[in-house]
């Protein structure tokens, strides 16, 4: 886009320039091309804008009015015509920017509408809107969602709602969102139950809350099947806030209710790093679940702020931090349908255009910096030698007749008393293998 219609005025393409450049609106390490560990930086990482913080929210808090500049935030009397003048900005963001996909909620490409019918016409309208800028730009879907959490009808929820009329608002929602999402050619489908939980137990009842989520997601699978959308179905986990407690609190509490409601093998998770800490988890240790789980779906890179426990969706800048998720990702063989979307927002003070640039930029150059050490540590095999070597005793004699059933309880005891089993402790070497964790950080070029 140039001119008259552009936005981003003053910022052209963003290119990869090498560690050594100066230039804040070059990459220094996001080089799309480049093969790693068998293939390009863009294939492994799979990078998407959000479109909801970067395009949609305002700087609004819960003490103050929006800061940033969002013109057609201001809809006057034509409101698809402000989601138009939005939808270019994006697209124009994305393409400058260069990360091949975006991801969306079905309310921030398309206001609501008076009624049911004029709301889903919107969306329709949109759709067709964005199928045209992707063709034109090359940009493609990671993953559509429904916004099941802004409209006052969500407040006690949406499937767990303790109305069922809501429910039924909220499958309808659903049902286009996600076919939506199939017109787009989207790789994933993610329901975030942003309101899914509850505020004080004394009005809940948890069972019956419970049953309903199940059945609504055995009604967006079923749906996925009827219309034929190949892409991967994803739970967002988070522990609260807005809720005081959300259900699909963490990467171990979804895999207990998949298995519980027979939806294993239908649904994968989406990890974000933020719900992560707000979880009391770090995101290595979300992602190694699902990974141990055959859950791992795609993440929402971010962080949280150290000194308050808040979702802050800052954006992430800890080289570490994505190293370790990366080594847990690349060791599980790589994302297949899932990426890294950036779901992330600038600070309420950031309110010059180009700030998205430079939040943007530092994330990418963050995680592609992280893909060099993950793949490092992978091809040499160091930490996964340790972990193999660890283990190495149940792949013996004694470990396979354990798993395997064979020995009881006491034939465990007789192997104790009669071959004289007095195992010695052996180191962990934790400090060993963070040694070499720093190294290949600062060994990645
Ligand atoms: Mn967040």
């Amino acid at each position: 886009m140039t001119g008259a219609d552009e936005f981003f005025t003053g910022v052209g393409q963003i290119s990869y320039a090498g560690p050594d450049s100066d230039d804040p609106l070059t990459f220094r390490w996001y080089d799309a091309d480049r093969v790693v560990a068998g293939k390009r930086m863009e294939d492994h990482l799979r990078l998407a804008v959000c479109y909801w913080h970067s395009f949609v929210w305002s700087g609004s808090d819960v003490f103050g009015a929006g800061t940033l500049d969002r013109p057609w935030n201001a809809v006057g009397d034509d409101p698809l015509g402000a989601a138009r003048q939005k939808m270019a900005a994006a697209f124009e963001f994305f393409a400058k920017l260069g990360t091949p996909f975006f991801c969306f909620h079905d309310r921030d490409i398309a206001p609501d509408g008076a009624t049911p019918a004029e709301t889903a016409a919107r969306l329709d309208a949109m759709v067709d809107e964005a199928a045209g800028h992707m063709a034109r730009t090359g940009v493609r879907l990671l993953w559509g969602t429904a916004n099941l959490f802004s409209h006052p009808r969500y407040a006690a929820g949406a499937a767990t709602n303790p109305d069922p009329e809501v429910f039924a608002v909220a499958a309808a929602q659903v049902a286009h969102a996600l076919e939506a999402t199939h017109a787009l050619g989207g790789a994933n489908y993610v329901l975030w139950g942003g309101r899914e939980g509850y505020e004080t137990l004394l009005n809940t009842d948890l069972a019956r809350e419970e049953a309903q989520l199940a059945r609504f997601i055995h009604m967006v699978v079923e749906h996925k099947h009827r219309i034929g959308f190949q892409g991967t179905l994803l739970i967002e986990p988070k522990p609260a806030e807005p809720t005081k407690h959300q259900y699909d609190h963490d990467a171990a509490t979804v895999a207990g209710f998949l298995d519980r409601h027979g939806l294993a093998g239908e649904v994968r998770l989406n990890l974000e790093a933020n719900h992560a800490t707000l979880a009391g988890h770090s995101f290595h240790h979300e992602v190694a679940t699902a990974a141990a789980a055959g859950l791992l779906g795609s993440i929402d890179a971010n962080r949280g702020d150290a000194q308050n426990g808040w979702d802050t969706d800052q954006f992430p800048n800890s080289v570490e931090e994505c190293t370790l998720a990366l080594y847990e990702i690349l060791s599980a063989g790589g994302f297949t349908t899932g990426g890294i979307n950036f779901d992330t927002k600038l600070r309420r003070q950031s309110m010059a255009r180009d700030d998205l640039f430079h939040g943007h930029i530092g994330a990418i150059d963050t995680v592609a910096r992280a893909l060099l050490a993950a793949a490092s540590l992978v091809e040499t095999g160091e930490l996964a030698r340790f972990r193999h070597e660890r283990y190495a005793g149940w792949d013996g004699p004694l470990g396979a007749r354990i798993l395997d059933g064979s020995h009881t309880l006491v034939d465990l005891r007789d192997r104790v008393d009669e071959d004289g089993i007095d195992p010695s402790p052996r180191s962990g070497r934790q400090e060993l293998l963070e040694q070499i964790v720093s190294r290949h950080i600062e060994r990645a070029r």
